[in-house]
């Protein structure tokens, strides 16, 4: 009994040893962690009327305003991936991606955004993307709406209309039922902040519609009742044969207070729940909205004399719809911001609402791309953030990244890489956040939205001046091939 009991001793001796060492490993990726890229149709596709595809927002907006876009770029060609995506394959294969998350053109797939018309050209494309990737050992991660409006939805006013809610339930379904069996991971909507400002400004965001503080509230309370109703249907109808995964991705920067003052600690609270709460709070909370929005939009519209608050308000059964209506919790970041209490935007808007001034420290170091400066520690403090505020739900990085001018020896890539995954697992390993994968942005050079070609954020260089639209891997790509294969950060990103 005393050997047995020895024994017994030694392997839970062993396996504390074994604990031990994996928590200090600081810089290795815990067992099973994702590790892939990212895309959204618009920024790669091309083809944009080939095969039956409708006009979205931004064919439209980019057709008929080349003046909003750097040099009139637009994606009618992008990277051609409509004709080359075995090629953006192969580039994950190059990084040892083992997730795919790309987006589906709803208007690829119904080009009127109605049932009415639903065309097959588009299912095949995408089907033949999934089963490609399939082959390859790559898991399909599909985000079924990264901005791209069919146009004919966008006559009938687009997402401020409510009834567009329940046409995006009806193309979560076609997909669900065309696609469901092999994929096993979707996003609903990517950056609702983001694209909701298509209906607060002009030039910047599609369909560039300018009503600042009622059109873009507007459309987020659309998408988030059409967000738990997609959820719902996967639950009821989808979820029992098909065993995926439901969530949404938001984005936001890291809010840091730009002074230690009390003011500047609520700015950034107050920051946090118009940028993100706005979503999350519904969704991951308690199915409305974050009660300091509630309270300012409400009383500021009343002080404009308005008859109803700016903001609209959810039903109970939209509450109940809504609450807990993701599977996982997708974030976007990129970069840190400042913040102090202060009156920005103009009379009506969400800034001005916030009651928030947003700046940058000018130290910090700033790529190609104006709002994306790199400050690694950032991203750490933003991930427990979200871990604390939105208990319960395991996160997915489904995006970051840096932007240059899109040379191959791209140094600054790899340390803004090299520096963010370190303060990832900073957060993973020693603070306990829950984060379960990690898609960089991007795969390759793409249409990077109103700034065209000149802002680049691929590990593998796009050559737009070819008509082959030839794919040649960055250093960048290699540095991530050796992280994404040997599982672990190099050390020197951790001093
Ligand atoms: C993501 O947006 C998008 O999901 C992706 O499509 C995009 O290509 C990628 O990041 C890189 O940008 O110019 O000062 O008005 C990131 C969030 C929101 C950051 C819009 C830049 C414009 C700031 N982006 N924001 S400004």
């Amino acid at each position: 009994m005393a050997r047995g009991l020895a024994i017994l001793l030694s392997t839970v001796a062993v396996i504390h040893l074994v604990r031990a060492a994996s928590n200090s490993t600081l810089n290795q990726f815990p067992d099973g962690f994702l590790l892939g890229a990212a895309t959204a149709a618009y920024q790669i596709e091309g083809a944009w009327n080939e095969d039956g595809k409708g006009e979205n927002i931004w064919d439209h907006m980019f057709h008929e305003h080349p003046e909003y876009t750097n040099n009139g770029a637009n994606g009618d060609v992008a990277c051609d991936s409509y004709h080359k995506y075995a090629e953006d394959v192969e580039a994950l294969k190059g990084i040892g991606a083992e997730v795919y998350r790309f987006s589906v053109s709803w208007s690829r797939i119904l080009p009127t955004g109605d049932l009415d018309v639903i065309n097959q050209a588009g299912i095949d494309y995408y089907n033949n993307v999934i089963n490609l990737l399939l082959e390859n050992g790559i898991e399909p991660m599909v985000t079924m709406y990264h901005w791209d409006l069919p146009q004919a939805l966008q006559y009938i006013g687009g997402w401020p209309n409510p009834l567009i809610a329940d046409y995006f339930v009806e193309y979560a379904r076609i997909l669900f039922e065309n696609f469901g069996d092999r994929v096993k991971w979707w996003i609903t909507f990517n950056e609702p902040s983001v694209f909701t400002s298509g209906y607060s400004s002009v030039g910047y965001q599609a369909p560039s519609q300018n009503a600042p503080g009622i059109g873009n509230y507007l459309a987020a309370h659309t998408l988030i009742r059409a967000h738990g109703k997609v959820y719902r249907l996967y639950d009821q109808q989808f979820r029992a044969t098909q065993n995926g995964r439901v969530g949404i991705t938001l984005s936001t920067d890291w809010y840091e207070p730009a002074e230690d003052t009390e003011a500047c600690v609520e700015a950034q609270r107050r920051m946090f729940e118009f940028q993100l709460g706005l979503y999350a709070h519904p969704i991951y909370v308690d199915g409305d909205y974050p009660a300091v929005v509630r309270e300012r939009v409400d009383n500021n519209s009343r002080a404009e004399g308005r008859p109803r608050s700016r903001l609209p308000s959810f039903t109970e059964e939209e509450k109940q719809e809504i609450r807990g209506s993701s599977d996982f919790f997708g974030l976007n970041a990129y970069t840190t911001s400042l913040v102090m209490p202060g009156e920005s935007g103009t009379s009506p808007s969400l800034e001005l609402d916030s009651g928030v001034i947003r700046f940058y420290n000018e130290s910090w170091p700033v790529s190609s791309a104006i709002w994306l400066r790199v400050v690694p520690w950032g991203f750490r403090k933003l991930l427990n953030w979200v871990a604390t505020e939105y208990q319960g739900y395991p996160i997915i990085v489904t995006e970051n990244g840096y932007a240059d001018t899109g040379e191959l020896d791209d140094q600054g890539r790899i340390s803004y890489y090299g520096s963010y995954l370190a303060e990832m697992l900073k957060a993973v390993n020693e603070d306990g956040v829950n984060v379960f994968g990690y898609m960089a942005w991007s795969i390759i050079d793409n249409l990077e939205w109103a700034s065209g070609y000149a802002v680049r954020f691929g590990l593998y260089q796009v050559d737009f001046n070819s008509t082959d639209r030839t794919r040649t891997p960055k250093a960048s790509a290699s540095f991530m091939g050796d992280i994404y294969r040997n599982k672990t950060v190099p050390e020197e990103y951790f001093q």
